[in-house]
């Protein structure tokens, strides 16, 4: 076993029992090596990862600024995988390239205010695209979508790919333009986005109908839920738009609350695992895939943890799927 792969762990007096388990050493995601220091990031990794701690955008119910510990945390029962995984389902190993993730742990956000977090977050996901590794960022609540896609702006069609059960296009509440319920309004803005799909709508949220009809005027493909368990994913699938890029973003809250119910705005009648796991693994197929975030993991709302199971889940399967098909 490569030992060095792995920042987090100590030595073993012995070589030939060297165990890693999950329970041990500092929890970075799946206890891959880290590198805080942004500045001093260097070249050669496939995929980094970039917490971003911030919940003050939330309309509802806080919590996700927990959401990257609780998310790494969860994410260390895989920590084996980064050596190689044999996927017994689609009989394929992934990560048995020497692939390479690291954790750069997470952007310095303001107590109050929105400004700061979310300057810090654009020039952090910068650094990392400088670095020429795909950004996987773990939020926060929803609103952290904003200074992430921000940061791809010298990228042309950028197709998003949105998984949530809230439309989040709402134009501003009151005056405040940047809450987790506008996002996707505010990437339709710029000028490096293009299509966008929104798959797993439905239930009461803050985008009314008006948002709706905007939202398709746009040439945004809203899928709800109810449609994904309808038609099955492989004709949904086939609904992606053809694009240069994508970036794929999942609001926790795309998935039903009964498997998934740490999260600030449930919303029963969700997605289910296998659905959006599928569904990423087309839109990495497609195409080109420039960035990835997932939001709203509020660990406080589950005892259980396994909100957090779920989404380190789906971002590893992301990985997963990325580094075998770029
Ligand atoms: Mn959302």
């Amino acid at each position: 076993m490569e030992l060095n792969r792995n920042a987090n762990v100590n030595y073993s007096t012995n070589p030939n029992n060297f165990f890693n388990l999950p329970f041990t050493g500092i929890c970075s995601f799946m206890k891959t090596e880290i590198c805080p220091r942004l500045d001093e990031l260097k070249e050669g990794y496939d995929i980094a990862i970039l917490g971003m701690p911030f919940d003050i955008a939330a309309s509802a119910r806080s919590g996700a600024r927990f959401g990257p510990r609780g998310v790494r945390e969860a994410s260390t029962i895989n920590c084996d995988g980064l050596y190689g995984m044999y996927d017994p389902v689609r009989d394929a190993y992934f990560l048995d390239k020497g692939e390479k993730i690291i954790d750069c742990g997470d952007v310095d956000v303001s107590p109050c205010g929105y400004e700061q977090a979310f300057e810090n977050c654009t020039a952090a996901v910068r650094k990392i695209l400088e670095k020429k590794a795909v950004p996987v960022v773990i939020g926060g609540d929803h609103s952290i979508t904003i200074p992430v896609i921000r940061a791809f702006s010298d990228f042309e069609d950028i197709c998003v790919i949105q998984f949530d059960a809230h439309l989040d296009w709402t134009k501003s509440y009151g005056e405040f333009i940047y809450s987790h319920s506008s996002p996707m309004r505010r990437a339709s803005e710029m000028k490096h986005v293009g299509k966008m799909m929104q798959i797993g709508l439905r239930g009461l949220g803050s985008s009314g109908r008006s948002d709706f009809e905007e939202a398709r005027a746009y040439g945004s493909l809203l899928v709800s839920a109810k449609e994904v368990h309808e038609k099955g994913v492989d004709k949904i699938a086939r609904m992606i738009p053809d694009a240069k890029n994508y970036y794929i973003t999942v609001d926790i809250d795309g998935l039903d609350p009964s498997i998934c119910p740490g999260t600030g705005s449930p919303q029963p009648g969700g997605l289910l695992y296998q659905q959006v796991s599928d569904l990423i693994e087309a839109v990495v197929k497609k195409g080109n895939v420039v960035g990835f975030d997932l939001a709203e993991v509020a660990p406080a709302y589950d005892p259980c943890g396994q909100t957090s199971l779920y989404a380190a889940q789906i971002i590893l399967d992301f990985i997963c799927f990325y580094t075998k098909n770029r």
